[in-house]
């Protein structure tokens, strides 16, 4: 495939004298098994969830049938009950070359409700970007089998939408609960650790199964062996109750709402409004769907005494006093409160998260004791992430901070290349080198050029809410 150049006349960051641009599409060229898109070869060889969805905003302009196949390939995974498991496991990769691979997730006693597809996957979710990809899709290359494969995405997309919104509402108040650290994406953030204190630390666990990943990269850039213990008993006793989530509360030691997992419940709701136009269905209900979450991310997961948004852990009822990078992605949804706009917008810029021409933002508040610039989730800046602030600072009028943004994104792809992570002070590329969603986002920005109204599941004017 031909290296996607960017449009002329974009104004790409460090031009003059730059290195050449690393070609990103050549990496989701590599990164593509024939059947769907891995994250990374060295590190992560199946197909994950939301990375398939961010995977998808790039292959919207390098390669548009990939995109779909990838959707597809994950949602062929998708079980009765509508959840979308956070990891498709490839039959032809060995449980040696990652861990935990699908023996754990289907081993044990497993009662599973209804049933599962034939498709193995792993029994727990991702953050639902995929509404997102699909809609950046169809955009980019609309036409006839464009909107076919939004007929079929659409009601898949829908009952993953009525899964997170009913059985994952533990909390009862409307907002969906993770059942693990890893449905966040976020796998070590410090959003978790007063909820993860409380669960044990099972130290045999780790003598029973061998981690892979601190094998493939360096230990202290990944979560420490105490976290992934209780990663791992999380997941046994998840699996065990046979993926129910009839009565979470009362058995299950990690029920947290995550900002960010909702807002992006939320986002998907708009796009599934766009979708709905197209596929011949009503976008009204999911418009006032998208709504109500606004609204009860700033009732429950807002603190005006941070002026950002936290975790919630439904057993406490306790806010996680850590400010952490997924407390700012609300703002990407264009009916919150102008108010809570600008709380965000302050917090971006301010010497915690700041953000200029060299740097993004990075993953954990820069003033916190344990800001640890190497330890993945806990530090770091990361690619998709600052994609998702750059679309809500230019959905909420923000243009001049989005552009930073923006230019601060590019230059870090261009001199370190298309890396999982990166170091926060020095840009260093830090965990998988030719990382999927890293090569895709780029891919997106770079096309985008700075135009208005390329992200139409936002508001294309300054919102209502933007002053
Ligand atoms: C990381 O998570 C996996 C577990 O799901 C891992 O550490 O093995 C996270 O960064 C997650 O957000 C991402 O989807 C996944 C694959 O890129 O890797």
């Amino acid at each position: 495939m031909p290296p996607v150049g960017a449009p002329a006349g974009l104004d790409e960051p460090g031009a003059a004298g730059a290195p050449p641009w690393p070609d990103a599409a050549a990496i989701l060229d590599a990164n593509w098994t024939g059947r769907h898109t891995v994250p990374s070869r060295t590190l992560y060889p199946h197909q994950w969830s939301w990375d398939a969805g961010f995977i998808a905003i790039g292959l919207a302009h390098a390669a548009p049938d990939r995109a779909w196949l990838d959707l597809r390939s994950l949602f062929a995974a998708q079980w009765p009950d509508g959840r979308v498991p956070h990891i498709v496991f490839d039959p032809g990769v060995t449980e040696r070359d990652y861990f935990p691979g699908p023996s754990l997730w289907t081993g044990g006693d497993r009662p599973v409700p209804n049933g599962v597809p034939a498709v193995p996957g792993s029994g727990i979710v991702q953050p639902p970007v995929h509404a997102l990809g699909a809609w950046a899709v169809y955009r980019r290359a609309p036409g006839t089998a464009a909107a076919e494969q939004l007929r079929w995405l659409y009601p898949r997309l829908v009952a993953q939408q009525e899964y997170l919104g009913t059985a994952r509402d533990v909390g009862g108040a409307g907002l969906s609960s993770i059942v693990h650290p890893w449905e966040s994406g976020l796998d070590n953030s410090p959003s978790w650790d007063e909820a993860l204190g409380a669960v044990p630390v099972v130290a045999d666990l780790l003598r029973r199964y061998a981690r892979r990943d601190n094998r493939v990269v360096a230990s202290n850039h990944r979560p420490t062996d105490e976290d992934y213990s209780r990663y791992l008993s999380i997941a046994l006793s998840y699996r065990d109750g046979g993926y129910r989530d009839a009565d979470l509360r009362t058995r299950h030691s990690f029920l947290v709402e995550c900002p960010g997992f909702n807002t992006l419940r939320g986002a998907a709701e708009l796009a599934l409004a766009r979708i709905a136009g197209v596929v011949g269905a009503d976008p009204a209900p999911h418009r006032a769907r998208a709504a109500a979450i606004t609204r009860l991310l700033v009732d429950r997961l807002f603190d005006p005494g941070t002026g950002m948004f936290h975790s919630l852990d439904v057993r406490t009822g306790r806010r996680s006093p850590a400010r952490c990078v997924n407390g700012l992605l609300p703002l990407v949804l264009p009916d919150l409160p102008a108010a809570r706009v600008s709380d965000l917008v302050a917090e971006i810029v301010s010497a915690r998260f700041g953000v200029d021409e060299r740097m993004p933002v990075p993953s954990y508040d820069r003033s916190a004791a344990d800001f640890d610039p190497y330890r993945y989730w806990r530090g770091p800046v990361w690619f998709n992430i600052n994609w998702l602030l750059f679309r809500g600072l230019r959905g909420h009028g923000r243009d001049a901070l989005a552009a930073t943004l923006r230019t601060a994104l590019l230059g870090l792809a261009r001199r370190s290349g298309y890396y999982e992570y990166f170091h926060p002070d020095t840009g260093e590329g830090i965990g998988s080198p030719a990382f999927g969603w890293t090569a895709a986002l780029a891919l997106d920005l770079r096309a985008d050029g700075g135009v208005r109204g390329v992200a139409p599941e936002l508001p294309e004017q300054p919102a209502r809410s933007s002053r």
